[in-house]
């Protein structure tokens, strides 16, 4: 029997939706201001999840300019009904609420169905047993709020053939606590004639909690469970290791067993740099309600899924190797910033991947030149063999570890022509302002082409440290680096951080850095490779 380790995705994978097709189950993810949007993943037995696509994988799909780093792409969800998969999400920075539709879901998925109509955010579908669809989220409470977060869930009915909201819309529940603030993320089920909504209320932070509500009817009214929350950590205090759950979406499996998805965070010493995570849980029903991990009452380390082991052909790796020279697609796996000029972008056979300079800072709310990975564990190494090119004009290349266009770490090469030198900085970029934390300049020979440079930036927890390697020898550029601040807790919003190669500046726009490798480990807290 196949055992989920949780997180079942670690990093930054917040807002999980999840839905079954036979023995299949599919996945989604929240992805912000990064492109492509909507990682979607694929497992037969819960545990294993490997990743099929992403759904928005054009730039006509999804405007992103100019957003920033926590706006574009809010919680997306994922079903399946008569031989199509529907995804419906918000894009916050413009469009507002859409579906996606697509009969394989590793795509292509559709150009996005705005619905203008559809205040509010966190959409999802319901589709009832005659066929009705129906769509459920959230709105600000339409009397006017009392207090921030006085919002209401709401339902109407969707017409799948003009993709339009038609008859009336019906506010049906506001969440499950008096002055609850934040009903959210709620999801419609129907279980034994009755309707049920799934949500999370209390913020997505720390009082962040699933709750359930039912109804004979899909206009209600809803009556509250009278055990909710159904799952929370907000009981266990700031120290214990996992928090902010919430966010859950349920899944039957073919047996008839029932699973949740839901989101959240591990900090280290009150700081979280991976963002949101996906977690599962198992979900019996008593009385009528869902009892998420009975006899337990939080999440667990492991969930026995009850399903066969399907470990994929390709087991995941925590150390992910990218050798460019030798790549014809970047991947799934990789994010950009915005909508990516593709111009900036090149893989070239033999030699590696080419980003030009000229492109503007990482600071900036701007689609920078920048290719990252998810930072998935809390200790990692990312290293990465580099050329630069001997005009740049200033411009500058390395690696950054990106919590936000305001708060990101950055090793940055400069290469100086006229004094034969490359520039090493580390910057510490907080509150959009950069602080260089150290620096060398270290000599090229006369007349030398391209300089060869092997960059690694190494995580431990909540310190990094930089290495440069090359022609003059192996340099410790900087160790005990506090990263505290590329954190939810200080730079705010909804992201974890990415780890990924850049070039910005600089004023000649022909000349290109080409990044050979990428290479990324895991490690363990003393810095070895797991
Ligand atoms: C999302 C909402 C939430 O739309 O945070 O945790 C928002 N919950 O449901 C952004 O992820």
């Amino acid at each position: 029997m196949a055992i989920a380790k949780n997180p079942i995705l670690s990093g930054f994978y917040p807002d999980p939706s999840l839905c079954a097709v036979g023995d299949d189950f599919y996945l989604v993810n929240s992805t912000f201001a990064y492109f492509p949007g909507i990682p979607i993943m694929h497992s037969r037995d819960l545990a294993h999840w490997e990743q099929i696509g992403n759904v928005m994988d054009r730039a006509s799909q999804l405007p992103l300019q100019g957003c920033g780093h926590s706006e574009g792409l809010f919680a997306p969800t994922i079903r399946y009904h008569a031989g199509v998969f529907y995804v419906i999400c918000t894009n916050v920075s413009g469009g507002g609420n859409f579906i996606v539709t697509a009969s394989d879901p590793a795509g292509p998925w559709s150009e996005p169905c705005y619905l203008p109509e559809a205040a509010g955010i966190d959409p999802s579908l319901f589709f009832d047993e005659d066929g009705t669809c129906y769509y459920i989220g959230t709105h600000p409470n339409p009397k006017g709020c009392r207090y921030d977060g006085d919002w209401f869930i709401w339902i109407q009915e969707l017409d799948l053939k003009t993709m339009r909201l038609v008859g009336e819309a019906k506010d049906v529940w506001n969440g499950a606590m008096r002055h609850v603030v934040w009903p959210e993320g709620p999801h419609l089920y129907k279980k034994d004639s009755y309707y049920y909504i799934v949500h999370a209320e209390g913020g997505t932070e720390f009082r962040h909690a699933a709750a359930v509500c039912r109804s004979r009817s899909i206009w209600g009214p809803y009556e509250n469970n009278p055990c909710n929350p159904i799952l929370t950590h907000r009981h266990l205090g700031k120290d214990y290791p996992v928090q902010c759950v919430g966010h859950g979406d349920l899944v039957e499996t073919p047996a008839g067993e029932w699973y949740m998805s839901a989101l959240a965070v591990r900090p280290l010493e009150g700081h979280t740099t991976l963002g949101r995570e996906t977690f599962l849980a198992r979900v019996v029903w008593e009385d009528g309600w869902p009892v998420v991990n009975p006899g337990i009452g939080r999440l667990t380390d492991t969930v026995e899924t009850g399903l066969t082991d399907r470990k994929p052909v390709e087991p995941e790796r925590m150390d992910m190797v990218y050798d460019f020279a030798g790549m014809e697609r970047l991947g799934d796996a990789f994010l950009f910033l915005r909508n990516p000029d593709s111009d900036s972008y090149s893989l070239c056979a033999g030699e590696g991947l080419k980003l030009s300079y000229g492109g503007c800072e990482l600071t900036r709310k701007a689609s920078s030149v920048y290719v990252g990975l998810r930072q998935r564990h809390h200790h990692f190494r990312a290293e990465t063999l580099l050329s630069l090119p001997p005009c740049s004009g200033q411009g500058e290349a390395g690696i950054a570890l990106v919590q936000s266009n305001e708060y990101h770490l950055r090793l940055a090469l400069i290469r100086d022509e006229a004094a034969q030198a490359v520039q090493i900085n580390v910057y510490l970029c907080e509150q959009g302002i950069d602080r260089r934390i150290a620096g060398q300049t270290l000599s090229v020979q006369p007349n030398e082409d391209r300089v060869e440079i092997g960059l690694s930036l190494e995580v431990r927890g909540l310190t990094a440290a930089v290495k440069v390697s090359g022609g003059f020898g192996k340099v410790k550029v900087a160790e005990d680096v506090d990263i505290r601040s590329l954190s939810t807790e200080t730079a705010g919003g909804f992201v974890g951080c990415t780890v990924g190669l850049y070039a910005a500046g600089g004023d000649h726009k022909d000349a290109c850095v080409v990044f050979k490798n990428l290479t990324y480990s895991e490690i363990n807290s003393e810095g070895s490779v797991e």
